[in-house]
C-alpha cells in the first residue's frame, strides 16, 4: 500500500451542515486544524451565502456538497458517500422571531430535519457520532439558572422544534446505541453573527452611528437576559462531546448574564457614545412569547470534559465593536468615493 493512501485511510473525516453559517464556519476551522477531512453541506442560493468560509475555500480537505435538511436524498448522498467519523448538525431555520411567521417551514427543517439525519445515520453509518446543536430556547427561560435536569418550556415554533429534535437524539442513543448527543448551547455571538440577531444588530449600529452612517437604533423588548458565549468557545464545547469516550447531553454556557440593555451599554461606550440617545422602540422587533431570562450552569461539562470558555463579555463585545468598525470603515470610504 502507497504511502499517500495509508494517509488517506488515517484521515479522520466530518461533516457539517450549516457550514456557511457562524458556528459552522468556526467549527470547520477547528477541525481543518485538527486535520479532519471536511464535508460541509450548503443551500443552493442564487446570492453567495459562504463569505464566512471564503478564506479556508482553497484547503484541499474541504469539500462543499450541496444539499439540504428537508431532502432526505441530499443527506443519504452526503452519509452514504463520506461515512464520516463525526457529523454536526449545525444547520436550522435559527431566527426564533422568525419562526412564528414561518412555523411549518421551521418544524420541517430544524425539527424532521433532525430525524432525516438520524435515520439515515442508523441505516448507512451507525458508528458515526452524531452532535446536534440544540438550544437554550427550549428551557423558556422559566428558572433562575437552567441546567441539564431542567425542565423545557418551549416558547416559539423554533424552540418546540428544537426540543423535538433533542428528544430524537435521546431517544435515537437509547433506543439503536448510536454515539449522539446534545449541546444546550446558550447564545453564541461573533463577529461573523447574522445581522438580524441582536449582539451583532447593536454592535453594527453603535459603529455605524459612530461614523455618521446611521441615526437610529430601532428595536423591541431590551429587557430580556441572555447568557453570552463567543461562537469559538461553544464549537469547542461541541468537538469535545463529539469526541468523547460516552455520547451524553452538556448544557454549553458562560454561566453569566447580562440584559439586551446591558449590552447596548457595554457596545455604545465602546465607541464613546450612550445608547440613550439613539434608541427607538419598534413594536415589530416583539414576540408573541418571550423568554425572559436565561442563565446556564454548565459545570456538568467543565467538570467531565475539562471545557471552559476562553472569552469573557467584555472581550466577546470588544472583538465584534473592532471588527464592526473596520466594516464601517470600509462603507463610509465607498459612500465618500460615490460622491
Ligand atoms: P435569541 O437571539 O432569540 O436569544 O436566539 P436574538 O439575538 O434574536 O434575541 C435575543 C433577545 O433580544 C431581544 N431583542 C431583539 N432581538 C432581535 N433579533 N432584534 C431586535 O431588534 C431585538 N430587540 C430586542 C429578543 O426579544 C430576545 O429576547 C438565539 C438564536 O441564535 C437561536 O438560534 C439560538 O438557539 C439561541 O440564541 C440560543
Amino acid at each position: 500500500m502507497l504511502i499517500l493512501d495509508i494517509i488517506i485511510l488515517m484521515t479522520k473525516s466530518a461533516v457539517i451542515t450549516g457550514i456557511s453559517g457562524q458556528a459552522g464556519s468556526y467549527l470547520a476551522e477547528l477541525l481543518l486544524n485538527k486535520g479532519y477531512k471536511v464535508y460541509g453541506m450548503k443551500r443552493r442560493s442564487s446570492s453567495l451565502n459562504t463569505q464566512r468560509i471564503d478564506h479556508i475555500f482553497e484547503n484541499k480537505n474541504l469539500e462543499l456538497v450541496y444539499g439540504d435538511l428537508s431532502d432526505q436524498s441530499s443527506i443519504d448522498n452526503l452519509i452514504i458517500n463520506t461515512k464520516p467519523d463525526l457529523f454536526f448538525n449545525m444547520a436550522a431555520m435559527s431566527h426564533v422571531r422568525v419562526s412564528f411567521d414561518i412555523p411549518n417551514y421551521t418544524m420541517d427543517v430544524t425539527g424532521t430535519g433532525v430525524v432525516r439525519i438520524l435515520e439515515s445515520l442508523r441505516k448507512n453509518s451507525p458508528d458515526t457520532h452524531f452532535l446536534q446543536a440544540s438550544s437554550s430556547e427550549m428551557f423558556g427561560g422559566m428558572n433562575e439558572v437552567q441546567d441539564e435536569e431542567t425542565k423545557f418550556h418551549p416558547r416559539s415554533p423554533y424552540a418546540v422544534a428544537k426540543a423535538a429534535a433533542y428528544y430524537m437524539v435521546v431517544n435515537y442513543r437509547e433506543a439503536y446505541n448510536m454515539h449522539v448527543s446534545n449541546a444546550i448551547c446558550f447564545n453564541y455571538e461573533s463577529p461573523r453573527r447574522g445581522e438580524t440577531f441582536v449582539s451583532r444588530k447593536i454592535t453594527r449600529a453603535a459603529t455605524r452611528i459612530k461614523l455618521g452612517l446611521q441615526d437610529k437604533l430601532y428595536m423591541g423588548n431590551v429587557h430580556a437576559k441572555r447568557d453570552w458565549s463567543h461562537a469559538k468557545d461553544t464549537v469547542d464545547a461541541m468537538f469535545k462531546i463529539a469526541t468523547a469516550p460516552t455520547a451524553c447531553d452538556y448544557v454549553v454556557s458562560s454561566d453569566e448574564n447580562y440584559s439586551i440593555e446591558q449590552f447596548l451599554d457595554k457596545a455604545f461606550s465602546k465607541v464613546g457614545l450612550n445608547y440613550k440617545d439613539y434608541l427607538e422602540f419598534d413594536e415589530k422587533y416583539l414576540r408573541p412569547t418571550e423568554v425572559d431570562n436565561l442563565l446556564g450552569n454548565s459545570s456538568k461539562i467543565r467538570k467531565a470534559l475539562g471545557w471552559a470558555p476562553k472569552y469573557t463579555f467584555d472581550a466577546l463585545v470588544d472583538e465584534m465593536i473592532e471588527s464592526d468598525l473596520e466594516l464601517a470603515g470600509h462603507e463610509l470610504l465607498i459612500k465618500n468615493n460615490k460622491k
